[in-house]
């Protein structure tokens, strides 16, 4: 047909570089931009077309390599409800990817009837629908050209929303996709995002202030841009709103993107951008390079750095929604728990259980994971240690939030503030500018400075390494990836190590992003901790 010649037509500039193999992993695609990702963001196009047409609803798709270099790029594709793609179409896409040219059209044929097979004829005939951003990237713009022509081959009716974070994208699949719903999300607009979550904002600040300023350091990423925007709809220190110093803004030199900064560097460093000049105590956080993560941190008096991280952002805002689900007296309708990966403290692990008294459930690594976990209650609270998360409301808890009568002035206030919370957090997708504003709103209730929030546990001493091996497919694991079930012998040599030391845990698992396996370990000392990580580096190696 005219369209699938289209398909084969369109794909010439594109071809797959020699011997290159690709896969659809926890953060989609990701390679170096001119290690064929023309090619692969071609077939994204298609895949788009074909999830569309089957979910009969807009999809979204985001050009981004996050906190990766500045010469890497990536693609990965959004579900209808601001979601990441579901699992079973991953191998579609890997499978896309790595079809040369000649063989795409009919490919993407085979995919169409395939995934459609349960459905009706006219189906095949239903529009598609695409909504598409990137972040700052010298390599953006051509790879938008790339997916371009792929659209337009499938006749892909689509949007260009040019620059965005990775969830203002998201957010805006979601609007789009619950427009006049019960559901309705939002206005699907950049502009829509910030109103929206500015009002949540201003009623929760209600009668508060925010202590002294917050210094963000945006990683050179598409984050400056647009938290500069966002500022211009908040209330600024004196109107009772919060003063944000923005830092590592710098998106005219493409190659300074997450170059000594960001929170992916705060975060494996251990130690604040070189670039950020704060004084003691003074509250700063970093989010990376398409404001998906964020990390807060602090030096002080004696200059040692200290890093609250997306365990700590977890307890803080489950610590927070608890109160606020107990003041209105809700509590006894309302299921709250906690999401974590193997890599959240086990301090933190130990606070949530035993202070907070709330559940943990442990994923595999990979927001998505998370994410589903999280929607097992009514209130999940789900975080990365790396700072990626959110809070997710069921729509029990909406519905008892929205529909309770206050009693007191008190359950009122209550009542308002959890509303606000639903708007004020992304509940598409781990958002570092709206989890910040979610932060630092809670910190203003309980008037709490970075070291109070601190105290309310001390992290145990961790140490995580990156071991480059022969082939990490061999690394097979269990349990939420907290034991390797393959090779054999290797769990039983790990665990002999973990018991020489006091709150010694340690485990081994195949990155998803790197062609590693990654070695995590924590203990009751930092000598300890770094001790039982070489140990076990060298039972993988
Ligand atoms: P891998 O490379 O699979 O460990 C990393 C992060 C994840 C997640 C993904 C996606 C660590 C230890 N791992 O995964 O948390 O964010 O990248 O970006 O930080
Ligand atoms: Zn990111």
């Amino acid at each position: 047909s005219d369209l699938l010649d289209a398909v084969t037509k369109n794909v010439e500039p594109y071809p797959i570089p020699e011997g290159r193999r690709y896969e659809y992993g926890t953060a989609g695609f990701r390679m170096k931009a001119n290690a064929g990702l023309d090619h692969v963001i071609y077939t994204v196009g298609l895949i788009a077309a074909a999830r569309s047409k089957k979910r009969n609803a807009t999809i979204g798709i985001m050009i981004t390599a996050s906190h990766n270099p500045a010469e890497d790029n990536g693609v990965k594709l959004v579900d209808p409800m601001g979601d990441m793609l579901e699992q079973s179409w991953e191998s579609y896409a890997t499978t896309l990817a790595n079809t040369p040219n000649d063989k795409l059209a009919k490919a993407y044929e085979n995919l169409v009837n395939e995934t459609l097979v349960d459905e009706i004829r006219q189906l095949h005939e239903r529009p598609a629908k695409v909504v598409f951003a990137r972040d700052t990237r010298a390599s953006g713009p051509y790879l938008v050209t790339a997916l371009k022509a792929a659209l337009d081959a499938v006749k892909v009716e689509y949007t260009d929303y040019g620059l965005l974070t990775t969830p203002q994208l998201h957010y805006i699949v979601r609007c789009i996709n619950t427009l006049n719903s019960p559901y309705a999300f939002g206005e699907p607009t950049e502009q829509g995002y910030y109103e929206k979550m500015a009002k949540a904002f201003k009623t929760l600040m209600y009668g508060r202030s925010i202590h002294g300023s917050v210094t963000v350091d945006c990683a050179n990423g598409v984050g400056g841009p647009k938290l500069k925007e966002f500022i211009k709809y908040l209330p600024s220190g004196k109107e009772g709103g919060i003063d944000i110093k923005i830092i590592n803004d710098d998106v005219v030199r493409p190659e300074s993107l997450n170059m000594d900064c960001g929170a992916d560097y705060v975060k494996t460093k251990q130690r604040a951008p070189p670039s950020s000049n704060v004084g003691p105590g003074d509250r700063c956080c970093s989010l990376d390079g398409d404001a998906d993560r964020i990390v807060y941190y602090y030096t002080d008096d004696s200059k040692t750095f200290h890093l609250l991280d997306g365990d700590r952002i977890a307890t803080l805002g489950a610590v927070f929604l608890a109160d606020m689900t107990r003041v209105a007296g809700i509590d006894s309708k309302l299921k709250i728990g906690i999401v974590q990966t193997a890599y959240a403290n086990g301090a933190a692990t130990e606070y949530v259980e035993k202070v907070l008294k709330l559940p943990v459930a442990v994923t595999p690594t990979g927001v998505k994971h998370l994410h589903h976990a999280a929607a097992r209650y009514d209130i999940g609270v789900y975080f990365e240690a790396n700072g990626h998360g959110t809070v997710l409301f069921s729509d029990n808890a909406i519905k008892v939030i929205k529909e309770s009568e206050p009693k007191s002035p008190g359950q009122k206030h209550a009542l308002d503030s959890l509303r606000a919370c639903i708007d004020l957090i992304n509940q598409a997708v781990g958002d570092a500018i709206s989890d910040m504003l979610f932060a630092e709103v809670v910190l203003a209730h309980k008037s709490w400075t970075l070291e109070n929030w601190r105290n309310t546990y001390i992290d145990l001493p961790n140490r995580l390494v990156r071991v480059e091996v022969r082939d990490r497919s061999i690394f097979k694991t269990t349990d939420a990836e907290r034991k390797l079930e393959s090779p054999k012998g290797a769990q039983d040599e790990i665990d002999k190590f973990c018991q020489m030391y006091v709150k010694g845990r340690a485990f081994a698992r195949a990155s998803g992003t790197e062609d590693a396996v990654r070695v995590y370990a924590e203990a009751h000392s930092k000598t300890e901790a770094e001790k039982l990580a070489g140990q076990v580096a060298e039972v993988v190696r």
